[in-house]
């Protein structure tokens, strides 16, 4: 839903009324919730104000904007005049959620439709394309410059959620604003290696064997890739980084559903979900997860092989159903 130009007004007036900030994104970092925070943070502090960035986990990416070399951990804040929860609902921001809720204020700037937060300043418009576009637009009603280090930080977020301007999110607007922040000095080169074509030794490895896991039901509308944890621990991979590769299922020829097990504790399966087509939102729904209705998914406890046939059936009868 597109928010009220009211909200958004009362946004920019919080960022002059208040003085104080501390920035938070969400837990399994992504280049959005970081190149958000980056930006904002050099924008405040351009503006006059003081700016803290929070973030409690190992960085996916290499740390890519200078700026998040100033990165703090929720232990080293002693008090909160004014939180900025970006990208996420307070509760999704992990180790951090214990401290923004001591907060004295709380701003939270988001473009998920499934943010449901309460906070003294809740900003969500579903139809953005990422919270760093958002961001941009903060700053520009508060006349900030756009420095090319706010405008390098805000187009890799954009390029991460729209997956370098390849997803339906991907308007004319964005492309409009995407070359706006290459004028500013946004480098979509490295920031495209960054986000996209920088991967460990090891991530490269497992992916040889995920490959290898790949399966394909016999009308190939289905095709799945089952990681357990095990493999995570051979490979020296971190199943929190294991996400991305259902993305490798979703590129084969003809495929209406594709799916990603992934074991990340003994016992505990997140189920991945991607369609060009169809509901798999509804699907994942239907497993106690949520998201997206092309991108989805859930957490399943039990046995692995067990999941694997119900999740593989339920999503053929999700394909019949709509396929009529
Ligand atoms: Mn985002």
């Amino acid at each position: 839903m597109k928010a009220q130009p009211s909200a958004f007004d009362a946004l920019v007036q919080a960022f002059r009324e208040n003085d104080c900030f501390v920035l938070f994104g969400h837990e399994n970092p992504d280049p959005d919730s970081l190149g958000s925070m980056a930006g904002l943070h050099l924008g405040l502090q351009w503006f006059g104000k003081q700016s803290a960035m929070v973030c409690d986990e190992r960085l996916p990416y290499p740390l890519y904007w200078p700026v998040l070399q100033n990165l703090q951990t929720s232990a080293q804040i002693q008090e909160i005049q004014t939180a900025v929860v970006l990208d996420c609902e307070p509760e999704r921001t992990g180790l951090a959620s214990d401290l923004i809720r001591q907060a004295k204020k709380v701003i939270n700037i988001d473009h998920h439709p499934s943010n449901k937060a309460q906070a003294h300043i809740r900003y969500v418009d579903s139809e953005e394309p990422a919270t760093a576009s958002i961001v941009y637009a903060i700053l520009t009603a508060l006349d900030v410059p756009i420095t090319e280090a706010i405008a390098d930080a805000l187009y890799g977020g954009i390029i991460g959620d729209t997956g370098g301007f390849r997803y339906a999110n991907t308007t004319s607007d964005v492309l409009a604003l995407g070359a706006e922040l290459v004028t500013k000095g946004a480098d979509p080169a490295s920031n495209a290696r960054a986000v996209f074509e920088t991967k460990s030794w090891n991530f490269m490895s497992l992916l040889g064997h995920a490959l290898s896991t790949m399966q394909r039901t016999q009308n190939g509308d289905i095709v799945s890739m089952a990681v357990r944890h095990r493999d995570f621990e051979e490979y020296g991979v971190d199943p929190n980084d294991g996400d991305q590769l259902v993305q490798y299922a979703r590129m084969v020829e003809g495929v209406k559903v594709a799916i990603l097990f992934r074991e990340t504790t003994p016992g505990v399966i997140r189920l991945g979900l991607r369609s060009h087509a169809y509901d798999v939102g509804s699907l994942a729904r239907s497993f106690g997860g949520g998201g997206h209705r092309l991108a989805s998914g859930a957490t399943l406890e039990g046995s692995f092989d067990q999941w694997v046939a119900a999740v593989i059936s339920a999503a053929q009868e999700l394909i019949d159903r709509e396929d009529g």
